[in-house]
């Protein structure tokens, strides 16, 4: 059994999504933002960072969403959301879980977080460089995609597809949300159609960008 601390539409929805892939069964808690519940004394003992998401595996809290996804992977290998070990799929695997991590995830936390960078918001020349970044992010995906899609491993959907899903979403009120790109558009359409993804809206209550 596994407890997922979630809050609707942010950092654990690529982990929410892979659970209900599995079809794993898993208990829900609501960390409650509005109530600043990330940083109360119970939650900082589950994660010192005071974000979402933490999945509790056998009563073990374990944090950062790329992590919790390739844990999840592993544990359930029937789901196939991971190629064979030690395939080429798997090395482009680990390549693009490990791209979004550390070349989206940070930047959109800036752009989502700017008392984080000192200020309440961001700079014009700031708020341009984070878009830049982030757009330049996204052309490679894309032209990735247009190459070699319809998944990022080409033919067959994997748990990195969760990670990108999760990040484009969030682009859904920037200056250039992710559909403005056409492979993008279709990957993203493709993706969205997916049951999994239907049933985390229902159970998150999101509506904006369904499909
Ligand atoms: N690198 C982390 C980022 C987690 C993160 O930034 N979570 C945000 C929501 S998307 C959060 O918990 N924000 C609340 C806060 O920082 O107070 C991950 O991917 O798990």
């Amino acid at each position: 059994m596994y407890t997922l601390y979630y809050s609707p539409g942010t950092a654990s929805m690529a982990v929410h999504l892979a659970l209900l892939e599995i079809g794993a069964p898993h208990r829900l808690q609501l960390v409650d933002f509005a109530q600043d519940a990330q940083h109360g004394a119970e939650y900082l003992r589950l994660n010192p960072r005071g974000q979402v998401p933490t999945l509790l595996i056998d009563g073990v809290p374990y944090f950062e969403s790329a992590a919790l996804l390739m844990i999840l992977a592993d544990r359930h290998p029937e789901a196939r959301l991971a190629p064979p070990v030690a395939s080429a799929q798997r090395a482009a695997w680990y390549q693009w879980i490990a791209f979004f991590a550390s070349s989206l995830g940070p930047v959109y936390r800036q752009w989502f977080y700017p008392q984080e960078l000192g200020s309440e918001e961001h700079p014009p020349i700031v708020r341009e460089a984070l878009r830049q970044r982030i757009e330049a992010a996204w052309s490679l995906v894309d032209a990735h995609l247009a190459a070699h899609g319809p998944y990022l491993l080409g033919p067959d959907f994997s748990g990195a597809d969760l990670l990108a899903l999760m990040y484009m979403r969030w682009s859904r009120n920037m200056p250039r949300p992710v559909t403005a790109w056409p492979a993008l558009r279709n990957y993203a359409d493709l993706l969205r159609s997916r049951p999994s993804w239907q049933r985390m809206y229902e159970i998150e209550g999101l509506t904006e960008w369904a499909a």
